[in-house]
């Protein structure tokens, strides 16, 4: 077993420097050597060049390059609105895994082995793993981290609709693996080609885990899909009440998408929200087929032309209030970490404390 510390330089600055080196020392101090693997994440705040304006021709040569499938770096020329996007939907990002570990979380305690405590802990830490990579990445493009937090606590900044419903049996667990994560592969798959360099060398890393995930879902719905009766009833429960929330997941349909139209140009995104919609759904009919459980949706069928599964109506009106803060758990979610920013407190000014000190030591020398 590892424990990995990944900690920021995003700032530069002497004092962000300072409170890196006490955290690795402080780890060091306390864990022994096999147990501890520190991985300093240099993230350079970009000295964006800001200076240049925004010209057509500038502008011109970032979307030539962009269309030949270079990436974008965070030192190189892009338009304010390319860098904006990416921070609303990086940090969207970013919040959605930490916000994502409290459903689950919900059931380490409670798992019904070591087993399967053992995998759901490391699970979970490594969805804070990943919100961490995407909080670094979105300081690349000159944001400061406090900032997008303050964004979440404030109720400003969205996080994914998914996390906003309660986790009422531990099938849930297996089928928040087996829908979520597997929508979360679907999309992430796609957004690990995305034109900003960081996002999609982080989405690579982030998938590779996100398919343990969701084989340790798929597993656990399995094992209860071929259980008792009883284990049989909770497990389709869970379906029933995860699928159209997974199908949410992936945003609004492309007709009521305000931002694809541009993340698509900029090939952020490279395929619209409808499409990888569908892709979840074809992947995952024959998968609900192959444990003998059924889908919540009467309209399902093969559609031989398409080649597609057709399936029914959203009901977007439910996802809009889970997006505008009216879902069954929003409050609680962000009551979780509200606390948890206010517990962490004397954490981030005792550090913060002990690299003002050190700092004005080594002015003076
Ligand atoms: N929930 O114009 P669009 C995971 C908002 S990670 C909440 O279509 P866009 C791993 C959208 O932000 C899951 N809000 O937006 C895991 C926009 O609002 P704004 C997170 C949503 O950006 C597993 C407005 O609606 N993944 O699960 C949602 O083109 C287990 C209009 O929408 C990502 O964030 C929603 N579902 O497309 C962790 C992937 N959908 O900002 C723990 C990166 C839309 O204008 C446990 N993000 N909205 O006020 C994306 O791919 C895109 O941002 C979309 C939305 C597809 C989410």
């Amino acid at each position: 077993m590892s424990c990995i510390v990944v900690a920021s330089e995003a700032k530069q600055s002497p004092e962000d420097c300072f409170v890196i080196s006490f955290l690795a020392m402080t780890f060091r101090a306390i864990l022994p050597k096999e147990l501890l693997s520190i991985v300093l994440v240099r993230n350079f705040k970009t000295k964006m060049n800001t200076t240049i304006q925004e010209t057509p021709e500038h502008l011109a040569a970032f979307e030539n390059k962009i269309s030949c499938g270079e990436k974008i770096e965070p030192k190189d020329w892009m338009p304010e609105r390319y860098r904006k996007q990416l921070i609303r939907m990086i940090s969207q990002h970013a919040h959605s895994e930490i916000v994502g570990m409290l459903p689950e979380g919900n059931w380490i305690t409670r798992a019904p082995s070591l087993r399967r405590k053992k995998v759901l802990l490391a699970k979970v830490q490594d969805e804070a793993g990943h919100g961490l990579y995407l909080y670094c990445a979105a300081e690349t493009l000159g944001v400061d981290r406090r900032e997008l937090v303050e964004a979440l606590l404030a109720g400003k900044a969205k996080y994914s609709s998914i996390f906003n419903y309660p986790t009422l049996s531990w099938a849930d667990i297996g089928v928040i693996g087996w829908f979520v994560d597997g929508a979360a592969i679907v999309n992430q798959t796609m957004l690990a080609r995305s034109s900003y360099g960081p996002y999609s060398r982080a989405m690579l890393r982030i998938c590779s885990e996100e398919n343990f995930h969701k084989k340790q879902g798929y597993e656990i719905v399995a094992t209860l899909a071929n259980g008792t009766a009883e284990q049989r009833a909770m497990v389709q429960d869970a379906v029933n009440r995860w699928w159209w929330q997974s199908l949410m997941m992936f945003g609004p349909s492309d007709a009521n998408s305000p931002n694809s139209e541009e993340l698509l140009r900029w090939k952020v995104k490279q395929e619209t929200n409808d499409e990888l919609r569908q892709r979840f759904v074809n992947i995952t009919v024959p998968q609900a087929k192959a444990v003998n459980l059924t889908l919540p949706d009467s309209d399902l069928k093969f559609n031989s032309e398409t080649g597609d599964y057709d399936f029914g109506k959203i009901n977007w009106e439910e996802f809009y209030n889970v997006i505008n803060g009216n879902g069954p758990c929003n409050a609680e979610r962000m009551k979780a970490r509200r606390l948890a920013d206010e517990n962490g407190k004397w954490v981030r000014e005792a550090a913060e404390e002990y690299a003002r000190k050190n700092f004005s030591k080594t002015k003076n020398i």
